[in-house]
């Protein structure tokens, strides 16, 4: 398997003649750790294909994914987007122009990947060499933007089931200490049933919490940590307001990356400084 990616990634001219190219999401990939991994998030994380190829993105994962042109860093950039494909589906696209599209997915912004279209009547061998080599370097660049980016969706930190569509993302919100549940799919009334880790979300004094759906205030049931909140149909946006979110697993959104980054690197230094004095 290693030899046939190298090959891949080694000449990629090579391969320029297939007219349809699947890509897989790689097991496990809505949790962080794929990018940094020789297979990537998408696997093969970079093809080739002619123009008027079609790229079939085979989703085996047991998570929904999206595959969205653009970069996390820059926004879809509206080339394609296969919205949510639940684990399971497929999403394919035909490519009529030559270039270079990055993709990634909205859900889970460390998992990246690219298409190469050729156009292969103008390409000598020696030029398509060349443009291999490109290709690779290029490959190596994206790699290492991969590493640096390790903001993670917060919904394997909750316990949750819903009755009409699915969890499209959590993110946390620091600010106003709000758990944003982002739904999507939702077409009927659902009940979402969420048991929350105080480790994220703290109470308030109380121990209630207070709930907006779709910026709506909602009555809702709680049991312990454990919240039933009712929506209506095609509900997108719950949240859900404690005391304090903490700040370390916030995902306050996915186009700011670095600015999280930032954030928890200054964080992580608060948060040193005021245990020296404890000890
Ligand atoms: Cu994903």
């Amino acid at each position: 398997m290693l030899a046939i990616f190298s090959l891949i990634a080694i000449a990629p001219s090579a391969f320029a003649d297939h007219t349809s190219v699947t890509v897989t999401n790689a097991p496990g990939s809505s949790v962080p750790g794929c990018e940094e991994t020789a297979d990537g998030c998408f696997i093969p994380s970079m093809v080739t294909i002619d123009i008027g190829g079609e790229v079939i993105w085979e989703n085996n994962d047991t998570a929904a994914h999206t595959i969205t042109s653009g970069t996390p860093t820059e926004g879809p950039s509206g080339v394609f987007d296969s919205s949510l494909v639940m684990a399971g589906s497929s999403f394919s696209h035909e490519f009529e122009d030559a270039g270079t599209f990055d993709y990634f997915c909205m859900v889970h912004p460390w998992m990246q990947g690219t298409v190469m279209v050729s156009a292969e009547e103008e390409h000598s061998d020696e030029h398509a060499d060349m443009e291999g080599m490109g290709d690779e370097m290029e490959g190596m660049k994206h790699s290492d933007e991969h590493a640096a980016k390790g903001i993670e969706d917060l919904s394997d930190q909750f316990t949750t089931t819903l009755t009409s569509g699915v969890i499209h993302h959590i993110g946390g919100n620091t600010d106003d200490a709000t758990l944003l549940v982002h739904l999507f799919g939702a077409d009927d009334d659902g009940e979402l049933k969420i048991t929350l880790n105080s480790d994220i979300i703290t109470p308030f004094d109380d121990g209630s919490y207070f709930v907006l759906v779709d910026s709506e205030e909602t009555e809702f049931e709680q049991m312990g940590n454990t919240l039933h909140i009712e929506y209506s149909a095609g509900a997108e946006k719950i949240e859900i307001v404690g005391s304090h979110v903490v700040p370390e697993f916030g995902t306050i959104a996915m186009i700011v990356l670095a600015v999280a980054i930032v954030s928890i690197i200054v964080l992580t230094t608060k948060t040193r400084a005021t245990l020296i004095p404890k000890l």
